[in-house]
């Protein structure tokens, strides 16, 4: 049965035994040895009830099994809904209801407090630990290692990725066969990978950058990935001469200049680094150069787009910079107020249309609307300019956003959670120089008259509802917030104010 995405990134490698992933401790899984775990798992899903279009909600370690579970919902034709591990049950219970998942894995660690949730919302509940053992493991292992691929067309629904939403509600983007499967193809092209690389994989797999850019390009090509678990500094120096390649966000870079290990030596059999998901610094780009030789390649996505830019393989890449639009990617700058498009070198908003554009969020018509154009462009919130050589660069957000270490956290929702604690009147949370994560999250709180909130509580409080990389570093009290003629809060003054509260 025809299933494009399936049959093109892994119904190609049925019966090969090249290697597909390597594993901490000199392991190492073939494509068919991960095609079968696949096919058992999709086998598995399948006598559960779950149909074509259905959601698979899955908080799993990265592992090849969280790994193998997208390859079955591909092969199924079931909708693959990964979330971050570091989610609070509070923060999976919205995206269970949300999304109407029918089936949630979760880590043995996590099933109790995601029992009445799942319950409450009709979804089966199931565990997958990061060893590969958990209930979905053991009913797998009598399953055939073959199943019936099930039919899908280019416009059915491959995944559901939630980003966080301007007014504090996630939203899930819908992500079709074709939406992906026409981004690798592009990349894989430019970047010109092949069954010889490597690729030196320490992102997560929940989000676009982990899972979709570096393994459905690996997929494709039928390379093979260094699996680590998650970043670690000393593995990625220890790994770094068996690969050809690696992707990070920019904290990567930064973690590898500030250590004295990283020298060119190390880098000799890469052949492309790249970087994405937060801006880049200018002087990373620079200094990583002066100390390896080598010129990372910057390039610009989205969860609701995947890539939309990319600087060349071949030509310069221009620091600072995130380079060309793709083929196949309209790329405009314009003007916020009007749309219509502004010429080169004005600064504007980032509007893009593609096959690799989302078709709108899930169940959300209205926020769909405000932001995916009837033509097809997409208001990316972000504001850039396009030199004379047709180079982008990403000036700033026009969205009130912030990217921490490669995360995006929207302060909306944190300032909801701070707004009823104890003591608090209002409060405003912005993003912040920091020397490690790019940005990170300040918060903000004007206490109600007469009264003294505790600060200590407050965080700790939060720690139930927010996942950890949203929490504040730091909350400080102010008198009142700055407000514009309007009464709008003026998080500009306010990120003047604290420009330098992680960097001195
Ligand atoms: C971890 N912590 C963070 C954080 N990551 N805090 C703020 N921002 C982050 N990004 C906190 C933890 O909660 C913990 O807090 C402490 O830091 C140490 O945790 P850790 O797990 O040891 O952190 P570490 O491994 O060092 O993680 C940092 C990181 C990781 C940068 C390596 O966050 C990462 O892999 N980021 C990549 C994100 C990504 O893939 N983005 C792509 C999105 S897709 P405490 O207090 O408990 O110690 C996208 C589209 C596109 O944007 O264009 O690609
Ligand atoms: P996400 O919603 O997690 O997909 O994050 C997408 C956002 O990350 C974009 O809208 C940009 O603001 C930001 N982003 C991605 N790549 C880059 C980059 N190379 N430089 C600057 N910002 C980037």
């Amino acid at each position: 049965m025809p299933n494009p995405l399936y049959d093109t990134l892994f119904g190609q490698h049925r019966a090969s035994d090249a290697v597909f992933l390597h594993l901490p401790g000199g392991l190492s899984l073939t494509y068919e040895a991960f095609l079968d775990i696949g096919a058992q798992y999709a086998g598995l899903m399948a006598d559960m009830g779950l149909t074509a279009g259905d959601r698979v909600a899955v908080q799993t370690a990265k592992s090849p099994e969280t790994l193998a579970v997208y390859a079955a919902c591909v092969q199924a034709g079931l909708v693959f809904l990964p979330l971050n591990t570091a989610y609070t049950p509070d923060e999976v219970a919205y995206f269970v209801e949300n999304s109407g998942a029918r089936l949630v894995l979760v880590e043995c660690s996590k099933r109790n407090a995601l029992a009445a949730i799942t319950e409450r919302y009709g979804a089966k509940l199931e565990t997958l630990n990061a060893d590969g053992s958990g209930s979905f493991a053991d009913n797998a292992a009598p399953y055939l290692k073959s199943f019936e691929t099930v039919s899908r067309t280019g416009s059915d629904l491959a995944a559901l990725l939630y980003t966080s939403g301007t007014t504090g509600r996630s939203k899930g983007a819908m992500l079709t066969q074709s939406n992906l499967l026409s981004n690798a193809q592009v990349l894989q092209k430019e970047w010109r990978f092949t069954s010889q690389d490597v690729l030196l994989h320490a992102l997560p797999i929940f989000h676009t950058h982990g899972l979709f850019v570096a393994t459905n390009i690996t997929l494709l090509c039928g390379g093979q990935m260094i699996f680590l678990p998650k970043f670690d500094l000393d593995q990625l120096i220890t790994q770094l001469p068996n690969a050809t390649t690696m992707m990070g966000v920019p904290t990567f870079y930064t973690r590898l200049l500030g250590d004295a290990r990283f020298t060119k030596n190390l880098t000799t059999h890469i052949r492309l680094f790249v970087s994405g998901s937060a801006p880049l610094l200018a002087e990373t780009h620079i200094q990583f150069e002066e100390r390896t030789g080598h010129r990372i390649l910057e390039r610009y996505g989205m969860t609701e787009t995947n890539m939309n830019t990319s600087n060349p393989y071949a030509g310069e890449r221009r620091a600072g910079t995130v380079g060309f639009p793709l083929p196949g990617v309209d790329l405009k700058i314009t003007d916020p107020k009007t749309g219509k498009s502004l010429p080169n070198g004005d600064i504007g908003q980032i509007e893009v249309r593609g096959p690799n554009v989302f078709q709108g969020y899930w169940q959300m018509p209205d926020k769909t609307a405000e932001e995916l154009r009837a033509d097809g462009f997409f208001i990316t919130g972000d504001l850039g300019t396009m030199d004379e050589d047709g180079y982008l660069t990403i000036v700033g957000r026009n969205k009130d956003l912030i990217i921490s270490g490669g995360y995006n956290i929207y302060p909306k929702e944190i300032e909801l959670v701070l707004d009823e604690q104890d003591g608090v009147l209002e409060s405003a949370v912005i993003g912040v120089p920091h020397p490690d994560f790019g940005e990170s999250v300040l918060g903000i709180i004007v206490a109600m008259p007469d009264r003294q909130p505790d600060l200590n509580a407050i965080a700790a409080e939060i720690g139930s509802s927010l996942a950890r990389f949203k929490q504040p570093q730091r909350l400080v009290i102010l008198p009142e917030l700055p407000r514009n003629t309007m009464g709008k809060v003026q998080k500009k003054a306010l990120r003047e104010q604290f420009a330098d509260t992680f960097t001195k």
